[in-house]
C-alpha cells in the first residue's frame, strides 16, 4: 500500500507484477489497515465522504524499484497517475 497524501491508494503484492489503484475523487476521512503477524495486509478499511466515487484500476508493472525523483512512489505509478488523474475529470 502506498500513498496517503494524495487521493489515491496504490496496492501491489511483490510477488506479482500486478498493481491495483484506488483514485478517490474526495480524500477518504479513515483508513484502517490491519496486517496479520507476518506484516501482510488482511485488511483495509476505508471511509470516504458522502457522495465521493472511488476508481479502481488494475495494471500490470514493469518495475517498482525505478524511482527517479526518490520520493517513495516508483516511476511507473506516477506516470500512470498523471495520466488517468486528468481523464477522470474530479
Ligand atoms: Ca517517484
Amino acid at each position: 500500500m502506498q500513498n496517503w497524501n494524495e487521493r489515491w491508494l496504490a496496492l501491489f503484492d511483490p510477488t506479482t507484477k500486478d498493481v491495483e489503484f484506488l483514485i478517490f475523487s474526495e480524500r477518504p476521512t479513515t483508513l484502517t489497515v490491519r496486517a496479520d503477524e507476518d506484516e501482510n495486509i488482511d485488511m483495509l478499511q476505508i471511509i470516504l465522504p458522502k457522495g465521493a466515487m472511488v476508481w479502481l484500476g488494475e495494471l500490470t508493472h514493469r518495475d517498482l524499484t525505478i524511482d527517479s525523483d526518490s520520493d517513495g512512489v516508483p516511476d511507473f505509478i506516477e506516470d500512470y497517475l498523471q495520466k488517468i488523474i486528468p481523464k477522470l475529470g474530479w
